[in-house]
């Protein structure tokens, strides 16, 4: 924090960086695993930020939370048991919870440190904590996936980016991972950067899954406070018949999402679709 504004610099995106105005720090430590800081921004509400990175802010949280949920969910004929690896703040399990048919929701994060201080912080992400469909094992994702095999319905990866605890989480043998813990017809989404700046990375982890599933896609959703305005979400699914853009059901409660959203957003601009479907390199 410079001058009263937060700057998001970091090697993952040279040359740029998100700037903040900051009204107050509510909140620093260093935990077992990351440095964490909550500020209170002049104009998107409190912040989360992890080793310098901004996780989310109380403004435009919604659009990548419940993207990342309604994608793989809406898409799925019935969702009941659901896994989130990440995600510590609880704004997807909130989303999780929008639909009728969960009947259980397990969140896996690696560091207590973000789920405490989004309870005392984040009130609108963290409230679906008191639910008591949720439950809550602290641990490295990598680790938990091992000991549950065939289990879940969705799995839903929001992590942190490939840059320190969460690096596993963006490799072959954690998709192995996830492809054992689904059952039957399972979907799982992944946080899959952005286009604006990491096209060999989405190239690769699109690689990785169309190894391991029978339908993969890409779709994108747009946030100010991440890098590039503009965020890639890896989705796939176990079902060979299933295509992903096409929800099976309306999402009560939404701001970002709706059935139009969720088709638009697998449509990706010429630049990404030429490099991800035919190859072309940029
Ligand atoms: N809901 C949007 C916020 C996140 S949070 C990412 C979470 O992943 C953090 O709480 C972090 O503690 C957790 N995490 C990191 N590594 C692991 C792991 N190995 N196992 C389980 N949880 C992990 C996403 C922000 C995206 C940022 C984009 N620039």
């Amino acid at each position: 924090i410079v001058d009263g504004w937060f700057r998001e610099i970091n090697d993952q995106w040279p040359g740029q960086a998100m700037t903040l105005k900051v009204k107050q720090i509510l909140h620093t430590e260093q935990s077992l695993f990351q440095d964490v800081l909550v500020f209170e921004s002049e104009t998107f509400g409190n912040v989360l930020v992890l080793d310098g990175v901004i996780q989310v802010t109380e403004r435009d949280e919604f659009s990548y939370q419940e993207m990342i949920t309604h994608l793989p969910m809406a898409s799925h004929p019935n969702p009941e048991n659901v896994l989130v690896i990440g995600g510590g703040d609880g704004g997807v399990i909130r989303e999780v919870l929008k639909h009728k048919s969960v009947k259980k929701v397990t969140l896996c994060d690696i560091d207590e440190a973000v789920i405490r201080v989004s309870k005392q912080w984040l009130p609108l992400m963290s409230s679906c904590y008191k639910d008591s469909r949720v439950e809550v094992h602290i641990g490295d994702g990598f680790k938990f996936l091992p000991e549950h095999k065939n289990e879940y319905d969705v799995i839903i990866t929001d992590s942190s980016d490939p840059v320190g605890p969460a690096e596993a989480l963006f490799k072959a043998p954690y998709f192995q991972l996830l492809h054992e813990a689904l059952k039957e017809g399972g979907s799982v989404s992944t946080q899959a950067e952005c286009i604006w700046m990491h096209l060999p990375l989405i190239k690769e982890l699109r690689a990785t899954c169309q190894k391991l599933f029978p339908v993969v896609d890409y779709a994108t959703t747009s946030i100010p406070t991440y890098p590039g305005g503009n965020m890639g979400l890896m989705v796939c699914t176990k079902d060979a018949n299933r295509n992903l853009a096409v929800p099976l059901r309306a999402v009560p409660g939404t701001k970002y999402y709706n059935n139009d959203v969720h088709r638009a957003s697998f449509t990706i601009p010429e630049f990404a679709r030429a490099m991800l479907q035919d190859g072309e390199n940029i």
